[in-house]
Protein backbone atom coordinates (compact mmCIF):
# COMPACT_ATOMS: atom_id res chain seq x y z
CA UNK A 1 0.00 0.00 0.00
CA UNK A 2 2.42 2.74 1.07
CA UNK A 3 5.03 1.06 -1.12
CA UNK A 4 3.06 1.66 -4.04
CA UNK A 5 2.56 4.97 -3.30
CA UNK A 6 6.06 6.30 -2.68
CA UNK A 7 6.66 4.33 -5.47
CA UNK A 8 4.31 5.49 -7.16
CA UNK A 9 4.89 9.12 -6.61
CA UNK A 10 8.33 9.42 -7.23
CA UNK A 11 7.33 7.95 -10.67
CA UNK A 12 6.23 11.50 -11.14
CA UNK A 13 7.76 13.52 -8.88
CA UNK A 14 11.40 14.24 -8.10
CA UNK A 15 10.94 13.91 -4.62
CA UNK A 16 8.89 13.31 -1.46
CA UNK A 17 10.20 16.32 1.07
CA UNK A 18 8.38 15.64 3.83
CA UNK A 19 7.32 11.76 4.65
CA UNK A 20 4.52 12.91 7.32
CA UNK A 21 2.84 15.48 5.41
CA UNK A 22 3.06 12.59 2.24
CA UNK A 23 1.64 9.95 5.28
CA UNK A 24 -1.36 12.53 6.52
CA UNK A 25 -1.89 13.55 2.37
CA UNK A 26 -2.39 9.90 1.48
CA UNK A 27 -3.85 8.64 4.72
CA UNK A 28 -1.38 6.43 5.63
CA UNK A 29 0.13 6.01 9.50
CA UNK A 30 3.40 7.51 9.40
CA UNK A 31 4.67 4.74 11.22
CA UNK A 32 3.98 2.28 8.39
CA UNK A 33 5.27 5.15 5.81
CA UNK A 34 8.66 5.22 8.03
CA UNK A 35 8.88 1.72 7.79
CA UNK A 36 8.28 1.18 4.31
CA UNK A 37 10.97 4.05 3.52
CA UNK A 38 13.84 2.29 5.49
CA UNK A 39 13.08 -1.28 3.53
CA UNK A 40 12.71 0.76 0.05
CA UNK A 41 16.11 2.36 1.30
CA UNK A 42 17.74 -0.33 2.25
CA UNK A 43 17.45 -2.16 -1.47
CA UNK A 44 17.98 1.18 -3.01
CA UNK A 45 15.26 1.72 -4.35
CA UNK A 46 14.81 5.48 -2.80
CA UNK A 47 17.30 7.30 -0.70
CA UNK A 48 15.62 8.66 2.48
CA UNK A 49 17.40 11.64 4.65
CA UNK A 50 16.48 12.45 8.09
CA UNK A 51 14.39 15.47 8.45
CA UNK A 52 13.93 16.63 11.79
CA UNK A 53 10.71 19.17 13.31
CA UNK A 54 10.66 20.58 16.50
CA UNK A 55 6.99 20.65 17.35
CA UNK A 56 5.08 21.64 20.85
CA UNK A 57 2.52 19.35 22.34
CA UNK A 58 -0.15 19.94 24.96
CA UNK A 59 0.07 18.62 28.25
CA UNK A 60 -2.36 16.51 29.74
CA UNK A 61 -3.33 20.22 31.94
CA UNK A 62 -2.83 21.96 28.65
CA UNK A 63 -5.63 19.27 26.67
CA UNK A 64 -8.09 19.78 29.55
CA UNK A 65 -7.83 23.87 28.43
CA UNK A 66 -8.07 23.23 25.05
CA UNK A 67 -11.33 21.62 25.96
CA UNK A 68 -13.29 23.14 28.73
CA UNK A 69 -11.20 26.88 28.38
CA UNK A 70 -8.28 28.19 30.38
CA UNK A 71 -9.41 28.70 34.38
CA UNK A 72 -9.41 32.07 34.24
CA UNK A 73 -11.62 31.96 31.68
CA UNK A 74 -14.15 28.98 33.49
CA UNK A 75 -13.56 31.59 36.99
CA UNK A 76 -14.76 34.76 34.62
CA UNK A 77 -17.47 33.07 33.67
CA UNK A 78 -18.19 32.02 37.18
CA UNK A 79 -18.99 35.30 38.41
CA UNK A 80 -22.09 37.02 38.45
CA UNK A 81 -21.87 39.59 34.96
CA UNK A 82 -23.71 42.27 37.90
CA UNK A 83 -22.96 42.20 42.02
CA UNK A 84 -20.98 39.19 43.60
CA UNK A 85 -20.20 36.04 44.33
CA UNK A 86 -18.72 35.04 47.84
CA UNK A 87 -15.54 33.42 47.52
CA UNK A 88 -16.64 30.55 48.86
CA UNK A 89 -19.44 30.16 46.49
CA UNK A 90 -17.33 30.87 43.51
CA UNK A 91 -14.53 27.89 44.74
CA UNK A 92 -17.51 25.65 45.32
CA UNK A 93 -18.49 26.29 41.54
CA UNK A 94 -14.66 25.20 40.29
CA UNK A 95 -12.73 22.52 40.23
CA UNK A 96 -9.75 23.28 43.04
CA UNK A 97 -6.82 23.61 40.31
CA UNK A 98 -9.41 25.39 38.07
CA UNK A 99 -10.37 27.79 41.09
CA UNK A 100 -6.68 28.32 42.54
CA UNK A 101 -5.16 29.15 38.75
CA UNK A 102 -8.05 30.80 37.45
CA UNK A 103 -7.93 33.05 40.54
CA UNK A 104 -4.32 34.10 40.52
CA UNK A 105 -4.56 34.72 36.29
CA UNK A 106 -7.74 36.65 36.29
CA UNK A 107 -6.33 38.45 39.06
CA UNK A 108 -3.18 39.35 37.30
CA UNK A 109 -5.23 39.89 34.16
CA UNK A 110 -7.38 42.54 36.67
CA UNK A 111 -10.69 40.49 35.20
CA UNK A 112 -12.29 40.45 38.72
CA UNK A 113 -12.00 42.05 42.01
CA UNK A 114 -11.36 39.14 44.25
CA UNK A 115 -11.99 40.26 47.81
CA UNK A 116 -14.40 37.89 49.89
CA UNK A 117 -17.10 38.66 47.22
CA UNK A 118 -15.53 38.47 43.94
CA UNK A 119 -16.81 40.65 40.90
CA UNK A 120 -16.22 41.29 37.44
CA UNK A 121 -13.90 44.39 36.56
CA UNK A 122 -14.54 43.84 32.73
CA UNK A 123 -17.48 43.51 30.52
CA UNK A 124 -15.92 40.38 28.14
CA UNK A 125 -12.75 38.56 28.01
CA UNK A 126 -11.10 36.42 25.30
CA UNK A 127 -9.81 33.06 26.09
CA UNK A 128 -6.07 33.39 24.20
CA UNK A 129 -4.81 30.47 25.96
CA UNK A 130 -7.47 28.15 24.90
CA UNK A 131 -7.41 29.55 21.47
CA UNK A 132 -3.43 28.85 21.18
CA UNK A 133 -3.40 26.24 22.74
CA UNK A 134 -6.01 24.81 20.17
CA UNK A 135 -3.86 26.29 17.27
CA UNK A 136 -0.88 24.32 18.31
CA UNK A 137 -2.93 21.01 18.67
CA UNK A 138 -3.96 21.77 14.58
CA UNK A 139 -0.02 21.99 14.41
CA UNK A 140 0.14 25.72 13.77
CA UNK A 141 3.06 27.48 14.64
CA UNK A 142 3.13 30.21 17.34
CA UNK A 143 5.03 33.33 17.97
CA UNK A 144 8.00 32.93 20.90
CA UNK A 145 6.16 35.04 23.85
CA UNK A 146 2.98 32.47 23.42
CA UNK A 147 5.53 29.44 22.90
CA UNK A 148 6.91 30.64 26.34
CA UNK A 149 4.04 32.01 28.25
CA UNK A 150 2.43 28.23 27.32
CA UNK A 151 5.30 26.90 28.84
CA UNK A 152 5.81 28.70 31.48
CA UNK A 153 2.52 27.61 32.99
CA UNK A 154 3.13 23.78 31.48
CA UNK A 155 0.62 23.86 29.23
CA UNK A 156 2.67 22.60 26.14
CA UNK A 157 6.13 20.63 25.94
CA UNK A 158 8.84 20.20 22.69
CA UNK A 159 8.58 17.18 21.00
CA UNK A 160 11.05 16.18 17.92
CA UNK A 161 9.02 14.83 14.96
CA UNK A 162 11.18 12.82 12.77
CA UNK A 163 10.39 11.96 9.56
CA UNK A 164 12.04 11.38 6.17
CA UNK A 165 12.76 13.26 2.30
CA UNK A 166 12.62 10.80 -0.09
CA UNK A 167 14.10 10.77 -3.50
CA UNK A 168 14.32 8.26 -6.23
CA UNK A 169 17.30 5.76 -5.30
CA UNK A 170 19.89 3.96 -7.67
CA UNK A 171 17.99 0.57 -8.03
CA UNK A 172 14.55 2.77 -8.16
CA UNK A 173 11.49 1.04 -10.13
CA UNK A 174 7.58 2.17 -9.97
CA UNK A 175 7.01 -1.80 -8.54
CA UNK A 176 10.10 -3.18 -6.32
CA UNK A 177 11.07 -6.70 -8.09
CA UNK A 178 11.04 -9.52 -6.74
CA UNK A 179 14.20 -10.26 -5.76
CA UNK A 180 15.01 -14.06 -5.26
CA UNK A 181 16.95 -15.15 -1.83
CA UNK A 182 18.04 -17.79 -3.13
CA UNK A 183 18.44 -20.05 -6.69
CA UNK A 184 16.67 -23.44 -6.86
CA UNK A 185 16.36 -26.62 -8.50
CA UNK A 186 12.67 -25.03 -10.08
CA UNK A 187 14.58 -21.60 -10.95
CA UNK A 188 17.29 -23.83 -12.79
CA UNK A 189 14.40 -26.47 -14.62
CA UNK A 190 12.48 -23.40 -15.87
CA UNK A 191 15.91 -21.26 -16.54
CA UNK A 192 13.95 -17.90 -15.56
CA UNK A 193 17.19 -17.48 -13.15
CA UNK A 194 18.60 -15.82 -16.24
CA UNK A 195 15.86 -12.53 -15.66
CA UNK A 196 15.66 -13.32 -11.55
CA UNK A 197 17.30 -10.46 -9.70
CA UNK A 198 18.95 -12.07 -6.62
CA UNK A 199 19.14 -10.56 -3.43
CA UNK A 200 22.87 -9.95 -2.45
CA UNK A 201 24.34 -12.36 0.92
CA UNK A 202 24.32 -10.26 4.00
CA UNK A 203 27.55 -11.97 5.24
CA UNK A 204 27.51 -10.14 8.91
CA UNK A 205 23.68 -11.42 9.04
CA UNK A 206 23.71 -13.52 11.95
CA UNK A 207 22.34 -17.10 12.19
CA UNK A 208 19.35 -18.12 14.15
CA UNK A 209 20.94 -18.56 18.10
CA UNK A 210 21.56 -22.00 18.05
CA UNK A 211 19.05 -23.81 20.78
CA UNK A 212 22.11 -25.22 22.60
CA UNK A 213 22.28 -26.92 26.25
CA UNK A 214 22.72 -25.09 29.09
CA UNK A 215 24.82 -25.61 31.99
CA UNK A 216 22.66 -25.61 35.26
CA UNK A 217 24.00 -23.06 37.50
CA UNK A 218 25.34 -25.51 40.34
CA UNK A 219 27.31 -27.05 37.72
CA UNK A 220 28.62 -23.64 36.60
CA UNK A 221 29.48 -23.61 40.17
CA UNK A 222 30.84 -27.22 40.71
CA UNK A 223 33.13 -26.18 37.73
CA UNK A 224 34.56 -23.17 39.02
CA UNK A 225 35.09 -24.65 42.34
CA UNK A 226 37.02 -27.66 40.60
CA UNK A 227 39.34 -25.29 39.08
CA UNK A 228 40.02 -23.49 42.51
CA UNK A 229 40.75 -26.95 43.92
CA UNK A 230 42.80 -27.77 40.30
CA UNK A 231 44.86 -24.48 40.64
CA UNK A 232 45.82 -25.01 43.98
CA UNK A 233 47.15 -28.66 43.39
CA UNK A 234 44.47 -30.73 44.74
CA UNK A 235 43.34 -34.46 42.91
CA UNK A 236 39.81 -35.24 42.43
CA UNK A 237 38.46 -37.77 44.51
CA UNK A 238 35.92 -40.50 42.97
CA UNK A 239 32.68 -40.12 44.43
CA UNK A 240 30.56 -42.09 42.01
CA UNK A 241 29.37 -44.29 44.81
CA UNK A 242 26.41 -42.90 46.91
CA UNK A 243 25.42 -46.12 48.66
CA UNK A 244 28.13 -46.39 51.30
CA UNK A 245 28.57 -49.04 54.19
CA UNK A 246 28.31 -47.64 58.01
CA UNK A 247 31.63 -48.97 58.61
CA UNK A 248 33.53 -45.67 55.71
CA UNK A 249 30.76 -43.54 56.27
CA UNK A 250 30.89 -43.57 60.32
CA UNK A 251 33.30 -46.17 61.66
CA UNK A 252 35.95 -45.59 60.03
CA UNK A 253 35.61 -41.79 60.77
CA UNK A 254 35.80 -42.67 64.86
CA UNK A 255 32.34 -41.43 64.82
CA UNK A 256 30.47 -44.04 67.30
CA UNK A 257 27.33 -46.51 66.58
CA UNK A 258 25.05 -44.85 69.28
CA UNK A 259 25.65 -41.41 67.76
CA UNK A 260 22.36 -39.39 67.08
CA UNK A 261 23.31 -38.89 63.15
CA UNK A 262 23.36 -43.26 62.53
CA UNK A 263 19.75 -43.07 63.36
CA UNK A 264 17.55 -43.57 60.48
CA UNK A 265 16.15 -40.24 61.55
CA UNK A 266 18.77 -38.25 59.91
CA UNK A 267 20.45 -41.44 57.11
CA UNK A 268 18.72 -43.55 54.23
CA UNK A 269 19.86 -47.01 55.31
CA UNK A 270 19.40 -49.55 52.89
CA UNK A 271 16.65 -52.15 52.21
CA UNK A 272 18.47 -53.73 50.05
CA UNK A 273 21.40 -54.37 49.71
CA UNK A 274 20.78 -53.97 53.61
CA UNK A 275 24.54 -54.79 54.00
CA UNK A 276 28.04 -54.44 52.64
CA UNK A 277 29.33 -57.18 51.43
CA UNK A 278 33.49 -57.48 52.57
CA UNK A 279 35.31 -54.50 54.61
CA UNK A 280 39.51 -55.01 54.90
CA UNK A 281 39.11 -57.30 58.22
CA UNK A 282 42.58 -56.17 59.52
CA UNK A 283 41.50 -52.60 59.40
CA UNK A 284 38.01 -53.38 60.64
CA UNK A 285 40.18 -55.25 64.32
CA UNK A 286 41.82 -51.99 64.53
CA UNK A 287 38.77 -49.50 64.52
CA UNK A 288 36.75 -51.89 66.55
CA UNK A 289 39.64 -51.74 69.06
CA UNK A 290 39.92 -48.08 68.61
CA UNK A 291 35.67 -47.59 69.22
CA UNK A 292 35.81 -49.93 72.08
CA UNK A 293 39.49 -49.36 74.22
CA UNK A 294 40.95 -46.50 72.54
CA UNK A 295 44.71 -46.32 71.62
CA UNK A 296 47.27 -44.31 70.44
CA UNK A 297 46.94 -42.03 73.52
CA UNK A 298 43.22 -42.07 73.36
CA UNK A 299 40.44 -44.21 76.10
CA UNK A 300 37.93 -44.84 72.63
CA UNK A 301 34.21 -44.58 73.73
CA UNK A 302 34.31 -47.62 75.93
CA UNK A 303 31.07 -49.64 74.37
CA UNK A 304 30.40 -52.62 72.22
CA UNK A 305 30.95 -52.23 69.01
CA UNK A 306 29.07 -54.11 66.73
CA UNK A 307 29.91 -55.79 63.18
CA UNK A 308 26.62 -55.94 61.56
CA UNK A 309 26.08 -51.93 62.78
CA UNK A 310 28.49 -51.35 60.54
CA UNK A 311 27.55 -53.36 57.74
CA UNK A 312 24.69 -51.57 57.33
CA UNK A 313 24.64 -49.92 54.15
CA UNK A 314 23.30 -46.01 53.46
CA UNK A 315 23.17 -43.58 51.20
CA UNK A 316 26.33 -41.53 52.45
CA UNK A 317 25.40 -38.54 54.43
CA UNK A 318 29.03 -36.71 53.47
CA UNK A 319 31.57 -36.85 51.06
CA UNK A 320 33.67 -37.52 53.75
CA UNK A 321 32.92 -40.92 53.44
CA UNK A 322 35.26 -41.07 50.40
CA UNK A 323 37.86 -38.99 52.17
CA UNK A 324 38.07 -41.87 55.02
CA UNK A 325 38.40 -44.85 51.58
CA UNK A 326 41.34 -42.64 50.03
CA UNK A 327 43.27 -42.05 53.33
CA UNK A 328 42.65 -45.74 53.85
CA UNK A 329 44.26 -46.61 50.78
CA UNK A 330 46.86 -43.48 50.74
CA UNK A 331 48.23 -45.25 54.08
CA UNK A 332 48.90 -48.31 52.13
CA UNK A 333 51.45 -46.70 50.38
CA UNK A 334 54.61 -45.21 51.32
CA UNK A 335 54.15 -41.57 52.67
CA UNK A 336 53.52 -39.39 50.26
CA UNK A 337 51.89 -35.61 50.88
CA UNK A 338 48.54 -35.64 49.29
CA UNK A 339 45.38 -32.74 48.29
CA UNK A 340 42.26 -34.33 47.70
CA UNK A 341 38.78 -32.93 46.98
CA UNK A 342 35.70 -33.92 46.22
CA UNK A 343 32.25 -32.27 44.63
CA UNK A 344 28.90 -34.66 44.99
CA UNK A 345 26.19 -35.51 46.30
CA UNK A 346 24.88 -36.26 49.68
CA UNK A 347 22.22 -37.68 51.74
CA UNK A 348 20.56 -36.27 54.72
CA UNK A 349 17.27 -37.35 56.37
CA UNK A 350 16.42 -33.98 57.10
CA UNK A 351 13.21 -31.95 57.54
CA UNK A 352 12.52 -29.93 53.73
CA UNK A 353 13.12 -26.52 54.25
CA UNK A 354 13.73 -23.02 51.87
CA UNK A 355 17.84 -24.17 52.01
CA UNK A 356 17.75 -27.93 53.01
CA UNK A 357 16.89 -31.02 50.32
CA UNK A 358 17.03 -34.40 51.32
CA UNK A 359 19.87 -34.33 49.32
CA UNK A 360 22.73 -31.41 48.35
CA UNK A 361 26.44 -31.40 47.26
CA UNK A 362 29.14 -31.64 49.59
CA UNK A 363 32.20 -30.20 48.66
CA UNK A 364 35.44 -31.11 50.85
CA UNK A 365 39.34 -30.38 50.30
CA UNK A 366 42.17 -31.98 52.75
CA UNK A 367 45.31 -31.86 52.90
CA UNK A 368 47.41 -34.81 54.25
CA UNK A 369 51.00 -34.08 55.38
CA UNK A 370 53.64 -34.42 58.73
CA UNK A 371 53.13 -31.65 60.97
CA UNK A 372 50.26 -29.97 59.52
CA UNK A 373 49.15 -27.28 62.77
CA UNK A 374 46.27 -25.82 62.31
CA UNK A 375 47.39 -22.59 61.28
CA UNK A 376 48.26 -24.60 58.36
CA UNK A 377 44.07 -25.25 58.00
CA UNK A 378 43.65 -21.76 58.72
CA UNK A 379 46.03 -20.51 56.12
CA UNK A 380 44.45 -23.34 53.29
CA UNK A 381 41.10 -21.99 54.01
CA UNK A 382 41.73 -18.33 54.03
CA UNK A 383 43.32 -18.86 50.66
CA UNK A 384 40.60 -21.33 49.05
CA UNK A 385 37.86 -18.93 50.36
CA UNK A 386 39.80 -15.73 48.87
CA UNK A 387 39.52 -17.48 45.30
CA UNK A 388 36.01 -17.37 46.10
CA UNK A 389 35.74 -13.30 46.97
CA UNK A 390 35.28 -14.14 50.61
CA UNK A 391 38.12 -12.66 51.84
CA UNK A 392 37.36 -11.47 55.76
CA UNK A 393 36.93 -14.93 57.74
CA UNK A 394 36.32 -15.78 61.09
CA UNK A 395 36.56 -18.86 62.70
CA UNK A 396 34.27 -20.16 65.60
CA UNK A 397 35.36 -23.24 67.76
CA UNK A 398 32.73 -26.72 66.54
CA UNK A 399 32.24 -29.79 67.11
CA UNK A 400 32.48 -32.83 64.95
CA UNK A 401 33.00 -36.77 65.98
CA UNK A 402 35.84 -37.08 63.64
CA UNK A 403 37.91 -34.18 64.45
CA UNK A 404 39.57 -32.64 66.63
CA UNK A 405 39.60 -29.05 66.93
CA UNK A 406 36.99 -28.08 64.55
CA UNK A 407 35.96 -24.58 63.34
CA UNK A 408 32.99 -23.51 62.20
CA UNK A 409 33.76 -21.02 59.23
CA UNK A 410 32.25 -17.21 58.63
CA UNK A 411 32.90 -14.65 55.94
CA UNK A 412 31.49 -11.21 55.70
CA UNK A 413 29.39 -10.90 52.49
CA UNK A 414 29.28 -7.48 50.99
CA UNK A 415 25.68 -8.05 49.61
CA UNK A 416 24.40 -9.52 52.19
CA UNK A 417 25.68 -6.90 54.69
CA UNK A 418 25.80 -9.97 57.34
CA UNK A 419 28.43 -12.53 58.31
CA UNK A 420 27.58 -15.68 56.71
CA UNK A 421 28.55 -19.32 57.81
CA UNK A 422 30.62 -20.47 54.95
CA UNK A 423 31.42 -24.05 56.22
CA UNK A 424 32.68 -26.47 58.32
CA UNK A 425 36.74 -27.64 58.78
CA UNK A 426 38.75 -29.42 61.47
CA UNK A 427 41.75 -31.60 61.91
CA UNK A 428 41.25 -35.32 61.40
CA UNK A 429 41.23 -37.57 65.23
CA UNK A 430 43.96 -39.79 65.79
CA UNK A 431 41.25 -42.80 66.26
CA UNK A 432 40.84 -42.21 62.36
CA UNK A 433 43.93 -41.63 60.98
CA UNK A 434 46.49 -44.03 63.23
CA UNK A 435 44.06 -46.95 62.77
CA UNK A 436 45.11 -46.41 59.51
CA UNK A 437 48.61 -47.13 59.47
CA UNK A 438 49.76 -43.41 59.05
CA UNK A 439 52.85 -42.42 60.86
CA UNK A 440 52.56 -40.50 64.13
CA UNK A 441 53.68 -37.14 62.92
CA UNK A 442 50.98 -37.69 59.78
CA UNK A 443 48.15 -34.58 60.51
CA UNK A 444 45.05 -34.18 57.73
CA UNK A 445 43.52 -31.05 57.73
CA UNK A 446 39.98 -30.78 56.29
CA UNK A 447 37.00 -28.72 55.78
CA UNK A 448 33.50 -28.73 53.96
CA UNK A 449 30.92 -26.50 52.75
CA UNK A 450 27.90 -27.15 50.63
CA UNK A 451 27.05 -26.27 46.35
CA UNK A 452 23.91 -25.24 46.71
CA UNK A 453 24.21 -22.29 49.42
CA UNK A 454 26.91 -20.89 47.36
CA UNK A 455 25.22 -21.09 44.25
CA UNK A 456 21.33 -19.63 45.93
CA UNK A 457 23.07 -16.61 46.94
CA UNK A 458 25.31 -15.78 43.86
CA UNK A 459 22.10 -16.09 41.12
CA UNK A 460 19.90 -14.53 43.80
CA UNK A 461 17.61 -17.87 44.50
CA UNK A 462 15.78 -18.00 47.46
CA UNK A 463 14.18 -21.32 47.53
CA UNK A 464 16.42 -24.15 46.70
CA UNK A 465 13.50 -25.67 45.10
CA UNK A 466 13.66 -23.25 42.92
CA UNK A 467 17.27 -24.62 41.92
CA UNK A 468 16.68 -28.48 42.39
CA UNK A 469 14.18 -30.57 41.23
CA UNK A 470 10.75 -30.50 38.89
CA UNK A 471 10.09 -26.76 40.00
CA UNK A 472 12.98 -25.38 38.13
CA UNK A 473 12.53 -22.64 36.12
CA UNK A 474 14.53 -23.48 33.18
CA UNK A 475 14.04 -20.10 31.43
CA UNK A 476 16.07 -18.84 34.01
CA UNK A 477 18.71 -21.29 33.84
CA UNK A 478 18.86 -20.38 30.33
CA UNK A 479 19.07 -15.90 30.52
CA UNK A 480 21.32 -16.41 33.70
CA UNK A 481 24.89 -14.67 33.05
CA UNK A 482 27.56 -17.16 34.05
CA UNK A 483 28.35 -15.46 37.09
CA UNK A 484 32.03 -14.97 38.07
CA UNK A 485 33.04 -16.05 41.47
CA UNK A 486 34.72 -13.19 42.32
CA UNK A 487 37.70 -14.25 40.55
CA UNK A 488 37.96 -12.47 37.51
O1 LIG B 1 27.92 -24.16 52.61
C1 LIG B 1 27.62 -23.53 53.59
N1 LIG B 1 27.52 -22.18 53.61
C2 LIG B 1 27.91 -21.35 52.55
C3 LIG B 1 28.98 -21.65 51.74
C4 LIG B 1 29.37 -20.74 50.72
C5 LIG B 1 28.68 -19.57 50.51
O2 LIG B 1 29.13 -18.75 49.48
C6 LIG B 1 28.51 -17.56 49.24
C7 LIG B 1 28.85 -16.94 47.96
C8 LIG B 1 29.11 -16.35 49.29
C9 LIG B 1 27.61 -19.27 51.34
C10 LIG B 1 27.20 -20.16 52.36
N2 LIG B 1 27.40 -24.18 54.81
C11 LIG B 1 27.66 -25.55 54.93
C12 LIG B 1 27.02 -23.41 55.99
C13 LIG B 1 25.56 -23.39 56.24
O3 LIG B 1 24.84 -23.16 55.06
C14 LIG B 1 24.98 -24.62 56.97
O4 LIG B 1 23.78 -24.16 57.56
C15 LIG B 1 24.56 -25.77 56.11
N3 LIG B 1 25.63 -26.61 55.80
C16 LIG B 1 25.35 -27.91 55.21
C17 LIG B 1 25.11 -29.03 56.12
O5 LIG B 1 23.82 -28.83 56.62
C18 LIG B 1 23.50 -29.77 57.49
C19 LIG B 1 26.47 -26.33 54.63
C20 LIG B 1 26.59 -27.84 54.45
C21 LIG B 1 27.84 -28.43 55.01
C22 LIG B 1 28.22 -28.33 56.31
C23 LIG B 1 29.44 -28.90 56.74
C24 LIG B 1 30.26 -29.60 55.88
C25 LIG B 1 29.87 -29.68 54.57
C26 LIG B 1 28.66 -29.11 54.12
C27 LIG B 1 31.48 -30.15 56.33
C28 LIG B 1 32.50 -30.58 56.71
C29 LIG B 1 33.76 -31.09 57.15
C30 LIG B 1 34.26 -30.69 58.35
C31 LIG B 1 35.50 -31.18 58.75
C32 LIG B 1 36.21 -32.05 57.93
C33 LIG B 1 35.68 -32.42 56.71
C34 LIG B 1 34.44 -31.94 56.32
Amino acid sequence: MAEEAILGYLATSEEIPDSGQFASQHGFQHNDVVNVIKSLHGFRYIDAQDIKRESWVLTDEGKMYAADGSPEVQLFLAVPQEGSISKDELQKKLEPSVFKIGCSQAGKNKWVDMGKQVSRKVQHVEDKVKDLLIRIQKGEALGKDDINSLKARKLIVAQTWKGYSVKKGPNYAPTRKKVATDLTRENLQRGDWKELEFKEYNFNAKGPPAEAGHLHPLLKVKQQLKNIFLQLGFEEMPTNNFVESSFWNFDALFQPQQHPARDSHDTFFLEVPSTTRELPEDYVKLVKRVHESGGYGSRGYMYDWKREEANKNLLRTHTTAVSTRMLYALAKQPFTPKRYFSIDRVFRNESVDRTHLAEFHQIEGLVCDKGLTLGDLIGVLNDFFSRLGMSKLRFKPAYNPYTEPSMEIFSYHEGLKKWVEIGNSGMFRPEMLLPMGFPEDVRVIAWGLSLERPTMILYGVDNIRDLFGHKVDLSLMKRNPICRLGID
